[in-house]
Order: structure tokens, then C-alpha cells, then sequence
């Protein structure tokens, strides 16, 4: 199986025949990163001036937006000085959403819009410990955020304004991950997430779910001899163009690249076309016991 499906929509706005539809959520499903070489986000003459890493505060590594809230938040600049920059992210949170309910209807119900994303600096070189090392193949999980179970699709497109690509990996599927990562999760300690959620370490009850989720990613990171030897394959994603995938599903690594824009949703199991492909259904049958 290829790790990329193509679909050739060059427009945010135009119906989207059902038989495009059907194969985006089945590729979707199974682990590909479904490709949009011709769908760009042009931007306007005056959002230009923010493609520049100076306008994030210090140690911030994007810029987030929440679309429902108004927010912006890790600029180095008041809120106010970044009106344009934010109505240039609401638009493409908007502009996003709206694909996605065009593209893969069934979602649409059930779909949750979470944070947006301008992520201006390039990631090649880029300081950071290995827990946050995104040039390292990983699954998507945060240590703050659980899901409780709750899928991580994100959309993400390349505005860098002299082509330069972004450079991702994408590696073994996700049940290979299991196979090799999952042995190595000890099972959480009784009233740790409590806990957590208690002090405010974490910003809901980390589940089962989350708590392999995240050893998972940590030991992925973390494995070297991993990332060296792994089954992997580089994509570049061109300038002007989009994609969409499941972090949390699909191993991925971005090496190199500047200025992409992102949307992440979320989307609970019954929402899926085929609940049974999940990584929950995965690790729950590697590891033969219900993690939610
Ligand atoms: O910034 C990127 O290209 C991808 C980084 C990443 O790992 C993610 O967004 O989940
Ligand atoms: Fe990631």
C-alpha cells in the first residue's frame, strides 16, 4: 500500500462527487495521508508580512488559534497588533472545515474543530528535546491533552512563499508499531491519572487509551536504532499544496520545511466508516482487554 492517495480538487468550495468521497474516508481509514498537490492557500498581499518566525514569542513553536474562542495565542505581539494574521488563520480554519465536511460528509456530525496552527519557523535544526522532536517518527499524543479515545485528523497546507517543500517521513503501519512498541508499556499505576487531572497536569482523565498512546510515542522517539532502521518512506509536500492524515494512526516525521498552515479535528470512534481500523481497536486486541 502506498502511503499517499492523490486527489486532484483544486478548489476549497466545489462539490465533491460521491465516489471521491467514499475513497478519501476509506484511504483515510486504512493509514494514507490523502494528498492535495493542487489545493493552495493563497494569501493576501498584507498577510505576506507574517511569514516570519519573529513574530512568535519566545520558545513558542507556532502560532494556535481557536477559531470558536477568537483566541490567538503564542505571538510575541499583543493579540491586537495580529489582526490580520488572525483573520488570515480564521479563514483558513474556516476554509479547512468546510472542505472536510464537502470531502468526507460522514464525518460532518460528529467532526470537532480544534485548534488551528501557523507554524512559521523552519524545523530543520530546530532545538527541542526528543519528547517534542517531530523530525522523529512518532504516533500523534500529548501529554497534556488526552483523548479519551477521540481520533487526531489534521489538515495541513504549505504556504511557504518560495516553494520550498516540506519534507515528511511516513513509516510502518500501525500495527507494526504496536507489535514492536506496545510489549514495552508497563500498564499505568492506580491513581495516577487522578492524580494528574487533580494538579492540573493534564486537562482531562488520562485513559488506558492515553496512557499507551503516549509511552508509545515517547518510545518511538526515543529508539534510534528505531528511526534508523524502521520501514520508511520521504514525501515532499511542494509548496501550494495540502494533505490531510490521522497523527494518531498514521507514524509520521516532518525533517524540513517552513511556513505551513494547520487545522487539527477531532472525531469520535462511532464516527468512522469502519470502526474496527482504529488505534484503539488495535492496541485493545494486542493487548486483549478494553482500554476505555
Ligand atoms: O509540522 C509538521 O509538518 C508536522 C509536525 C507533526 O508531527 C504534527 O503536526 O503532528
Ligand atoms: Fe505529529
Amino acid at each position: 500500500m502506498s502511503s499517499l492517495q492523490t486527489y486532484l480538487i483544486d478548489n476549497w468550495e466545489k462539490e465533491i462527487p460521491e465516489v471521491t468521497q467514499v475513497s478519501a474516508m476509506q484511504a483515510l481509514e486504512k493509514g494514507q495521508v490523502l494528498y492535495f498537490p493542487h489545493l493552495s492557500f493563497p494569501l493576501e498581499k498584507n498577510e505576506m508580512r507574517y511569514l516570519n518566525p519573529e513574530i512568535l514569542k519566545p520558545k513558542a513553536k507556532n502560532i494556535s488559534y481557536d477559531c470558536e474562542k477568537k483566541e490567538l495565542n503564542g505571538t510575541a505581539k499583543p493579540a491586537s497588533e495580529m489582526a490580520i494574521l488572525q483573520s488570515m488563520l480564521d479563514r483558513y480554519a474556516n476554509y479547512s472545515r468546510n472542505f472536510l465536511t464537502k470531502l468526507i460528509p460522514h464525518y460532518s456530525p460528529n467532526l470537532v474543530q480544534a485548534k488551528t496552527s501557523f507554524r512559521p519557523i523552519e524545523i530543520k535544526g530546530r532545538k527541542s528535546s526528543y519528547r517534542k522532536d517531530d523530525t522523529r517518527l512518532h504516533v500523534d499524543s500529548f501529554p497534556s491533552n488526552p483523548t479519551k479515545g477521540k481520533r487526531i485528523l489534521r489538515f495541513f497546507t504549505n504556504i511557504h512563499p518560495n516553494g520550498l517543500a516540506r519534507i515528511w517521513r511516513v513509516g510502518e503501519p500501525f500495527e507494526e508499531v504496536v507489535k514492536k512498541m506496545a510489549p514495552k508499556v508497563s500498564r499505568p499505576i492506580p491513581g495516577v491519572a487522578y492524580f494528574l487531572k487533580t494538579i492540573g497536569i493534564t486537562k482531562d482523565y488520562r485513559t488506558e487509551y492515553d496512557h499507551y498512546m503516549l509511552k508509545i510515542h515517547d518510545l518511538m522517539k526515543k529508539d534510534l536504532n528505531y528511526q534508523a532502521t524502521v520501514r520508511q518512506e520521504e514525501i515532499a509536500f511542494p509548496a501550494g499544496c495540502s494533505w490531510m492524515v490521522f497523527t494518531d494512526q498514521v507514524s509520521h516525521a516532518a525533517l524540513s520545511g517552513q511556513h505551513v498552515l494547520e487545522q487539527t479535528f477531532h472525531l469520535p470512534l462511532q464516527a468512522l466508516h469502519d470502526e474496527a481500523k482504529n488505534p484503539i481497536r488495535m492496541l485493545e486486541k494486542h493487548l486483549n482487554r478494553s482500554l476505555l
